[in-house]
Order: structure tokens, then C-alpha cells, then sequence
């Protein structure tokens, strides 16, 4: 990929503008503009939180957007929202599920359910490639190029339903990327034989080859899962499971005091598979998890537990039960223990401190310290793992692993702080991601704004900085140190490389179908006029010759209800019938030139005799 990089030369002004800023304030030292209590302060609990115009920000938060099936990015501090990226959905911005090529992607469907965002990593933290989105509501996969922040593929996930946790490989790096189903379902979903009796469904943790976009396997198991997680040793996956006991109904999915942190372990697997012990189901090798195979253990944990988040110095699992007001804490280098059978997987646990009402996801500063999302308190709870650890083996009396408490604004459902699921968490910023949130904003009418609150962590005490109002639904973000992840400006390589690219503007016709070569190149495109058939199937390539990074193209047909976007280099591509004889303008809806008003040509659809 690398080739389609900047050069060096270019990318280097923020490293000038840097240089430049740190030689400005060792002036204004010098001359007293700045003066040295001020910036010692600011390395207390003061953060830059203000990002002033013309500056820019230090993260890209990375946000799923729930049932509105897409991908959004933000700059933080300023939580300015930057990007929407379509993903599951269709968006007449870009023109995602109009083009020929987001359509095959897209299977169809045009309803997505985001929850989960997860960059791809090497050596435990991101290397700025990859974006992996799960889809709840179909079922899917979806990775995202981060370096266009478009999506690139988009797979189904078989024998499931309510993909959920999606979690990347974080070591060595990404070469798998597991996927949870929330639900259980009937393996062979077909409406035969025994399918209404619950106890013959199964959960899956699906394992998909990062690189291939493929499933690799299916580990099946008797309980749901949930939530996902990977180890920092390339060893382990978690999933939490909230209906070990197998009900269909709310009842019986809060019959047991403890359910599962199932943690599966991807030696076995790749021996299991090796070996050739799975059956194959509709061309996928299936493997059976179930208690006894080795392939995992079940750790109790409290009951229903949502979250697991893996800490950055790799050593610990944290799950919490909704209906208990405890995480548990797994270390991580007992697992083997238990998986040789020397311990119960229930000696895993190494704490379970009380933390407060409704504790759902945990995140963490870099510094020992978690911060779990408490959903009834409506709080962020930060506190010591070590001093959790500590008290569990010698308890005593008032005391308590707990440091701060943030009331938030108000239901919190996942918390997230900068860099925090990598082994660089810098305990700068964290995320809230809170819903019903009532009266935060202007009210808008019964689809009121979710509220992602940001929180300072730098200091002992967490403080409330900002409310950022949503729409549906961000449910988890993560925050990427900005360094770590550089669009790439496209360069002529793209166009080259591309199989349909337009070179020469051109109609070819073969029988009723029509395809039209065309190029667009500011302020004009590479024809004035097209002339087809009522009736015949009409595809339009387009390819943009201009080689200014921003600038972008539309191409809308009036009446026709088409339009999309391509970008400098980048050719796309959209098919339909010429089903309405006429004369119409096709335009440009990208505002690129100064004439981009003008820049449009006819199709005109001759009637059928
Ligand atoms: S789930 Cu939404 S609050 Cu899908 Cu990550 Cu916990
Ligand atoms: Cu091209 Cu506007
Ligand atoms: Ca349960």
C-alpha cells in the first residue's frame, strides 16, 4: 500500500508545524507570554480540550452508528464529527449502496445494526489499516480501508444471528478477527424438524481470516456470547455469555446466579482443525466448543455479564455481570493452568471487586486503573486492579479498590479511553457513550440525541469536559492516536491499477445493453451527450482525471435516482434501465470548479416506436 502514500517531503509539515510550535513557546517563556505555573497546571488534570480554528485534533475517535449501520469518525477533544462512513446503509452522500461495486457488497440489504469498531493492530497496538464493524441485524462482517475510511468488504456470517462482539487479533498482528452470536440459533436454520425447541440451538464464536475477508471456522458452544475480546499473546479469545442456561425467554435467561466467560484457545483450535475433528456445514469446517473439548473453558462469573476488555499490560480479562454489582477479574497467565486441567477455570478469577449498580464495559488509563461504565448509577467508576487483586486475598474492612466517581449524562452503555485496547494507553480521554439522555440538548422530538460525554482521566480525580449530542446510536468508539493512522492522498496508480478505468470516453453497445466510458475532469465531463434506447440496461463507469486530493465529483441523473460520488483517480460504476424515454440532465452534485454548476451533459432516452 505503501506506494500510494504522500511523500515524505509532503507528510512532513506537521512535523515542521511542530517544531515551530515547540520553538514558540520557549520564546514565550522567554519574553513571559506563557508563564511556568500555568503549564505545570496543565500537566495536572487540565488537558487541551480547546482545539482552535485552523488547528487540528489529536485523535480520531472511530464510532459505530448502531441501527443507522454506519461508521462515524470524529476528531477528539473537539469531538467534531469529520466523517460518516456508509457502511450497512445506504448513503446518497457517497453514493454507498447506489454504485455497482457497494451494491455487490452490500448483498442486497440495505438495513445494519454497528456496535463494534476494532482497527487492525500489529504488536498490541493499531497499524492504521483496518477497520472491522460488526452488523447485528444481518448478520455480516464489514472492514473498512482507513486509509480512503471507505469500506472495502463486507461478509456474512453463516449459522448466526446477533453478530455481536467482533474483536481483531492483537499479536503478532491481525491475522484473525473473531465474531460473537449474541443469539442462539438452530445450526440448520430451515424451519424443520425441531427448531422450535431452544435446547438444540447453539452459540458460535466465528474465527475470519483478517486478509481474505473468509469465514475460517466455527467453534459452537451451548451458551450465547456476547461481548469479545483478544489476548495481547496471540493465544486467547473471551466472549462473555449471559444465557448459559440455554432460555428463550427473559425468566429463563436470569435463572442462574453465575453464567460464563467462555475463553477459547486458538492452539486447540488450529490443532482441532488440523486434525480435521470438525463436520463441515454448508462448505464451513464447524467445531464443537462445548465444555470437555478442550477447544475452551468456562469461567463463572456473575450473573449475565455484557463486557470483557482485556487490559493494556495483557494481563488481565475484566467482566462484568449487568445484574451484579462486581467485574471479575481473570489473569490472563492462569488460563493455561486451566485449560491443562491443573485448576478449575473458576481459580482464574483474581478478584471480583463491588463497584457499583448496572457495570457494563471497563476501560482503562495505562496506569493500573479500570474505568467500567455503571448503567443504573448512570457513572463512570474508576478503580485499582491491583488494589482489587490485594483485597480479595486479605479483605479488609472498609476498604475498597475504588478511586473516583463520575455521575454521567445519563445511561452509560460503553466507555472507552484513548488508546486504551492497545498496550499504548496513554489515560488522556475517555469516552462516555450514554443514551437516553433526556434533557442534555434542544429538545428535537421523540428521537432525541444520544449524549457522548467527554471525560478528562489524566489526573487522580476524572473530570466532565464536554457533551457531544449523536444521532442513533453510537454504541462503542475507539480512540487512535492521530500518527497512527494517515489517509492516503490517491495517486494515478489507483486509476491505473483499476480493471473498469475510463481512458478514452466511449459507447459500446452490445444488443440492449449499453455501457458508457466516461471521464470527468473539472469543470467538464468527458461527453455532452449520451443517447439510448427506452428500455435498454444502461452502465455507466466513471472515472475523475482530476489529481487535486479533494477534489470529488457527483454524478446524479435527474429523474433516475442516481447518485454517487467518485473521487480523484477513482472510478465507480451503476447500472439501470432506461425506463423512462425523455431528455434528462445528468449533473454534478460534488461542488468542485467554478463552473461546477455547468458541469453536466444530456441523456436522452429515444421512445420506443
Ligand atoms: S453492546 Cu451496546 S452498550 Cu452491542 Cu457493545 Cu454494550
Ligand atoms: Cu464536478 Cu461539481
Ligand atoms: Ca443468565
Amino acid at each position: 500500500m505503501s506506494k500510494y502514500w504522500l511523500p515524505k517531503t509532503l507528510r512532513s509539515r506537521r512535523g515542521i508545524l511542530f517544531t515551530f510550535l515547540t520553538a514558540s513557546i520557549a520564546t514565550a517563556l522567554v519574553v513571559g507570554i506563557v508563564s511556568v505555573p500555568s503549564l505545570v497546571e496543565a500537566k495536572k488534570n487540565k488537558l487541551r480540550t480547546e482545539v482552535h480554528p485552523g488547528e487540528l485534533d489529536d485523535y480520531y475517535g472511530f464510532f459505530s452508528g448502531g441501527h443507522s449501520g454506519e461508521v462515524r469518525v470524529l476528531g477528539l477533544p473537539s469531538m467534531r464529527l469529520l466523517k460518516r462512513i456508509a457502511v450497512f446503509n445506504v448513503d446518497t452522500g457517497s453514493g454507498w449502496g447506489i454504485t455497482n461495486e457497494s451494491k455487490a457488497m452490500m448483498g442486497g440489504m440495505i438495513v445494519g445494526d454497528t456496535h463494534h469498531c476494532h482497527g487492525s493492530y500489529k504488536d498490541g497496538t493499531y497499524d492504521g489499516k483496518y477497520l472491522w464493524v460488526n452488523d447485528k441485524a444481518n448478520n455480516r462482517l464489514a472492514r473498512i480501508r482507513l486509509d480512503l475510511m471507505e469500506t472495502d468488504s463486507i461478509i456474512k456470517i453463516p449459522h448466526v444471528q446477533g453478530t455481536h462482539g467482533t474483536f481483531p487479533q492483537r499479536y503478532p498482528q491481525t491475522d484473525w478477527v473473531v465474531v460473537n452470536s449474541e443469539f442462539r440459533t438452530p445450526v440448520d436454520n430451515e424451519g424443520k424438524g425441531n427448531f422450535e425447541d431452544p435446547s438444540t440451538y447453539g452459540g458460535v464464536h466465528t474465527i475470519v481470516d483478517a486478509h481474505k475477508m473468509e469465514v475460517i471456522a466455527q467453534v459452537i458452544v451451548p451458551c450465547n456470547l456476547d461481548l469479545a475480546g483478544t489476548d495481547y499473546q496471540g493465544k486467547y479469545s473471551f466472549a462473555t455469555s449471559y444465557n448459559s442456561e440455554g432460555g428463550a425467554t427473559i425468566s429463563q435467561m436470569l435463572a442462574r446466579d453465575r453464567d460464563w466467560l467462555v475463553v477459547f484457545n486458538w492452539d486447540a483450535i488450529k490443532q482441532a482443525l488440523k486434525k480435521g475433528s470438525y463436520k463441515v456445514v454448508d462448505g464451513v469446517k464447524m467445531l464443537d466448543g462445548k465444555p470437555g473439548t478442550g477447544l475452551a473453558i468456562y469461567i463463572p462469573i456473575p450473573k449475565n455479564p455484557h463486557g470483557v476488555n482485556i487490559s493494556p499490560d495483557g494481563k488481565y480479562a475484566i467482566a462484568s455481570g449487568k445484574v451484579s454489582p462486581t467485574a471479575s477479574v481473570i489473569a490472563i497467565d492462569k488460563l493455561a493452568d486451566a485449560f491443562a486441567g491443573k485448576i478449575k477455570p473458576k481459580d482464574c478469577i483474581v478478584a471480583e471487586p463491588q463497584i457499583g449498580l448496572g457495570p457494563l464495559h471497563t476501560t482503562f488509563d495505562g496506569r493500573g486503573n479500570a474505568y467500567t461504565s455503571l448503567f443504573i448509577d448512570s457513572q463512570i467508576v474508576k478503580w485499582n486492579i491491583q488494589k482489587a487483586i490485594d483485597l480479595y486475598q486479605h479483605p479488609k474492612e472498609g476498604d475498597t479498590a475504588v478511586v473516583d466517581r463520575l455521575d454521567i449524562h445519563y445511561q452509560v452503555g460503553h466507555t472507552m479511553a484513548s488508546m486504551a485496547e492497545t498496550k499504548e494507553a496513554d489515560g488522556k480521554f475517555l469516552v462516555s457513550l450514554n443514551k437516553i439522555s433526556k434533557d442534555r440538548f434542544l429538545n428535537v422530538g421523540p428521537l432525541k440525541p444520544e449524549n457522548d460525554q467527554l471525560v478528562d482521566i489524566s489526573g487522580k480525580k476524572m473530570r466532565l469536559i464536554e457533551d457531544e449530542p449523536s444521532y442513533v446510536e453510537p454504541h462503542d468508539c475507539i480512540i487512535v492516536r492521530r500518527d497512527l493512522v494517515e489517509p492516503h492522498v490517491l495517486d494515478r496508480a489507483v486509476m491505473d491499477e483499476h480493471p473498469l478505468a475510463v481512458h478514452k470516453n466511449a459507447i459500446e453497445r452490445d444488443g440492449n445493453k449499453v455501457t458508457v466510458h466516461l471521464t470527468a475532469n473539472a469543470p467538464v465531463y468527458g461527453m455532452q451527450k449520451v443517447e439510448v434506447n427506452e428500455g435498454d440496461e444502461v452502465t455507466f463507469i466513471v472515472t475523475n482525471h482530476d489529481e487535486i486530493p479533494d477534489l470529488s465529483h457527483g454524478f446524479c441523473i435527474s429523474e433516475y435516482n442516481i447518485n454517487f460520488v467518485v473521487g480523484p483517480f477513482q472510478t465507480k460504476s451503476v447500472t439501470f434501465t432506461a425506463d423512462k424515454p425523455g431528455m434528462y440532465w445528468i449533473y454534478c452534485t460534488n461542488f468542485c470548479h467554478a463552473l461546477h454548476l455547468e458541469m453536466r451533459l444530456r441523456l436522452l432516452v429515444k421512445a420506443k416506436a
